[in-house]
């Protein structure tokens, strides 16, 4: 099978990717780097499932494959939910850097028992020019902001993510330990569910 995923992001995809490898699931992967002049899909909706809902049906509807999208982002419980569906574009436009030192800075002198955090992701497959079918599966994974960066795998906030039950943070995890605990492994473990019976409809 074919399927086009709808990211101009090449950690998620590598995560993808080696999810359905470990599964031992054949399927080649395209993402938005693939396709010639592919749109680029304002991020308009105000919530996780809205957005990915955007990625997907646009680049379905451009591509004519079907096509998976994530989208994703962290809420810290001390900054209100904070970065939440703007964790891209917190401090920079997709400035991963300056992402995470403006996440630290904000939660300067804040002790590590009121760091707690909840990353989410949600994905959507749809097929072109069908969107009232979409396929919505979401994952979650509770953690912690670290004090300092750790690690030098993943992207974005990893290093700054820190899983108590694995004492360690996400940039230092593989891709394949990180997806049995993240909430984009959650997410792409429910939809190797529930995906068969939805190609089948
Ligand atoms: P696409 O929309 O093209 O898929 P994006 O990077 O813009 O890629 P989002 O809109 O979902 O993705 O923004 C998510 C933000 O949260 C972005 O800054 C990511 O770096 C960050 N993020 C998402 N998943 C993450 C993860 O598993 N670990 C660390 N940071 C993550």
């Amino acid at each position: 099978t074919k399927f086009l995923f709808a990211t101009t992001n090449q950690g998620k995809a590598r995560e993808l990717k080696q999810a359905f490898s470990d599964q031992g699931i054949a399927a080649e992967i395209l993402t938005n780097g693939d396709l010639t002049n592919p749109p680029k899909v304002a991020e308009t909706g105000a919530t996780f499932e809205e957005n990915a809902k955007l990625k997907a049906q646009a680049l379905a509807d451009y591509s004519g494959l079907i096509t998976i999208s994530d989208d994703s982002g962290l809420m810290v419980d001390y900054l209100n939910g904070e970065p939440g569906v703007r964790s891209a574009r917190y401090a920079g436009d997709h400035d991963d850097t300056a992402n995470n030192a403006k996440l630290l800075a904000n939660l300067g002198g804040v002790p590590e028992n009121k760091r707690s955090a909840v990353f989410k992701t949600v994905i959507v497959v749809a097929r072109p020019n069908q969107p009232e079918k979409d396929l919505v599966v979401s994952g979650e994974c509770r953690g912690r902001i670290g004090i300092m960066p750790q690690g030098d795998d993943g992207f974005g906030y990893d290093p700054l993510f820190f899983v108590p039950e694995k004492g360690k943070t996400f940039a230092e995890m593989t891709t394949s330990e990180k997806n049995s605990i993240s909430h984009r492994g959650r997410a792409i473990a429910k939809l190797l569910q529930e995906l068969p019976a939805w190609l089948e409809e």
